[in-house]
C-alpha cells in the first residue's frame, strides 16, 4: 500500500520528505486554478478544498507540517527529526513550525493579494502587515544561518524542508527577495538528491519554478 499525496504547492514539502526517507508514494494532482469544486473526488478527501492532503491506508490528513511529523513518527526514526533529548531538538521544532506559521502562511497572503485581489486591495493593510510578519520571521532564519549551516545545526532536518519551501515561494513569486545568506542556504538544501527527485515527481512545481527563473532572468536583463 503506498501513500498518496494530493496536490503540490505545500505538498512539495511532503514529496521531498518522502524522497529523503525513501518511502514510495503516488502524487495525485489537484488543480486549484481549474476550481476545486470541479474535483469531487478531492473534496471527499478534504472538504475544505485546500492542498495538500495525504492518504495512508485508513489515515487521511491535511496540514503539510503535521503530515511531515506524522510520516516521520510513523515510519521513522529518521535523522530528519532529531530526538527530543538531542540538543538540536528545540531549534528543529521551532523552525519546522516557523517555516509554515511564520513564513509561508504570511507570504502566501501577500502573493494572493497581489495576484487575485481587486486592484485597490492589492497593497492593503492586511497585505502589508503579512509582508512585515514574513520579514520579521525571516530575520530569525538569517540569525540562525550565521550560527550554523542548517536551521537545527550541522545536519539537514525536516525544519529545512519546511523553511526552504517558504523561501523558494517568496523568491519565485518576487514577493520578498532573499539575501545572500538565505540564497546560499537554499542552494545548499536544494542541491540534495531528495529535492531533485521530488522536483521530478512534482511536475507542476517544476514548470512553475522554470517559469519563475525565466522571468527573473528577463527582469534582470531589463534592469
Ligand atoms: N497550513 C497549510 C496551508 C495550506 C494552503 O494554504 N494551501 C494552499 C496552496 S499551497 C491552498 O490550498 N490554497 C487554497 C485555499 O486555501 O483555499 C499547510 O501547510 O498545508
Amino acid at each position: 500500500m503506498t501513500i498518496t499525496v494530493f496536490g503540490e504547492g505545500r505538498g512539495f514539502r511532503v514529496a521531498w520528505l518522502l524522497e529523503e526517507m525513501g518511502l514510495p508514494y503516488t502524487l495525485r494532482p489537484v488543480d486549484l486554478l481549474a476550481g476545486v469544486e470541479n474535483d469531487p473526488e478531492y473534496l471527499a478527501i478534504n472538504p475544505a478544498g485546500f492542498i495538500p492532503a495525504i492518504r495512508d491506508g485508513d489515515v487521511t490528513m491535511v496540514e503539510s507540517i503535521a503530515i511531515m511529523e506524522y510520516l516521520m513518527a510513523r515510519y521513522g526514526p529518521t535523522p530528519l527529526a532529531p530526538h527530543p533529548r538531542d540538543p538540536a531538538f528545540a531549534a528543529y521544532q521551532q523552525f519546522l513550525h516557523l517555516g509554515e506559521a511564520g513564513l509561508a502562511a504570511s507570504i502566501y497572503f501577500v502573493v494572493v493579494s497581489r495576484n487575485l485581489a481587486p486592484e485597490a486591495e492589492r497593497q492593503n493593510w492586511g497585505a502589508r502587515k503579512a509582508l512585515e510578519v514574513f520579514q520579521s520571521r525571516l530575520g530569525l532564519v538569517t540569525r540562525q544561518l550565521a550560527r550554523s549551516p542548517y536551521l537545527a545545526g550541522d545536519a539537514f532536518t525536516a525544519a529545512d524542508i519546511s523553511v526552504t519551501y517558504a523561501l523558494e515561494f517568496a523568491e519565485r513569486t518576487g514577493a520578498a527577495p532573499l539575501g545572500e545568506a538565505e540564497q546560499a542556504y537554499v542552494a545548499r538544501t536544494t542541491g540534495r538528491e531528495g529535492y531533485k527527485r521530488a522536483m521530478d515527481a512534482c511536475q507542476a512545481t517544476k514548470a512553475w519554478a522554470a517559469e519563475a527563473a525565466a522571468s527573473r532572468k528577463s527582469r534582470r536583463r531589463e534592469a
